[in-house]
């Protein structure tokens, strides 16, 4: 059984879900996680956190909750393994699509994602994968399964085109996957400082429609500790937040998760951080378009 109160919706509001335009889908799944277990506590924390978070976006100067959120019942873990848990979340996100709205995942650990993708890969044509890590998650399988967070982009790969973003970790074996196509790749050090030219070719090299999807440890573990991999080195808010608006008014983004919060008892920053950061993500892609960017942004 899940441990998650029914009660709590993301950002307290509940739209039916018929009039809904996101659904919120917590996944309190980490069994593949590797180093510390945790991260299936992050969507009650998440939900949790959101409660207050003041609901009017200061940078858009829009509420996101009248985009219209409903947030589904968490999907309860299957301990039989990480292959019938791919395929319980695929339905749930098929279910999503299908109704016709913009589905945002609640991890849970990044295995998460690959049940996603199963989903875009059925109901959208030619999609890309927008992936923010500090992991480039390209091993072939790990601890025995090619359904491990270490494992998401390796499966990625094999059906969709992908972009990393925030990428400071990986192994020899991945090296030479992971530089195949240099453009696809932007480590922290070509975004940091470079907000402008970071965010061009997002541009210039993504395509449509783009599944976006976040492990929070491609922030820095300054600002989100709370993760069960953290690598020192990260993304700032500024900037994560910055390319993903520019993603979501540039391109057709069709799908969002944040996973990897694994919460610390009596430290909330983040999880705030990552309550504000899925709403925003909802106003980001459902606010009325402005003409351009606020001035705010970019380097
Ligand atoms: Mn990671």
């Amino acid at each position: 059984m899940s441990d998650l109160p029914a009660a709590l919706a993301f950002l307290g509001v509940q739209e039916p879900f018929e009039k809904a335009s996101v659904a919120v889908l917590p996944v309190p799944y980490d069994l593949t996680t590797t180093y510390q277990p945790g991260a299936r506590f992050g969507p009650r924390a998440i939900l949790t956190a959101s409660l207050d978070v003041e609901l009017f976006d200061d940078e858009l100067r829009w509420d996101p909750s009248r985009a219209g959120i409903h947030t589904l019942d968490p999907l309860e873990p299957i301990a039989s393994g990480p292959e019938a848990m791919v395929g319980l979340i695929a339905g749930a996100v098929r279910g999503v699509f299908h109704a016709g709205k913009f589905p945002l995942l609640l991890g849970g650990d990044h295995s998460i994602t690959i049940g996603a993708l199963a989903a875009v890969h059925t109901d959208w044509e030619n999609p890309w994968i927008l992936h923010f890590d500090a992991h480039a998650d390209l091993r072939e399988e790990y601890q025995g399964t090619p359904f491990s967070h270490a494992c998401v982009m390796a499966r990625a790969r094999e059906s969709f085109e992908c972009m990393q973003v925030g990428v400071r970790s990986w192994s020899e074996e991945e090296d030479a996957v992971l530089w195949e196509r240099p453009e696809r790749v932007l480590r922290v050090a070509d975004v940091e400082g470079n907000l402008g030219t970071a965010a061009a070719r997002l541009c210039e090299v993504l395509g449509d429609p783009v599944y976006v999807t976040v492990d929070l440890d491609c922030l820095d573990p300054a600002i989100m500790p709370a993760t069960g991999t953290p690598e020192p080195g990260g993304l700032s808010w500024r900037a994560l937040t910055y390319l993903l608006r520019v993603v979501a008014e540039q391109r057709h983004v069709v799908g969002f998760d944040v996973t990897e919060l694994s919460p610390i008892p009596g430290l909330i920053a983040p999880d705030f951080l990552a309550a504000r950061l899925a709403a925003k993500m909802i106003g980001y892609v459902f606010h009325p378009r402005p003409d351009r960017l606020s001035s705010s942004g970019g380097s």
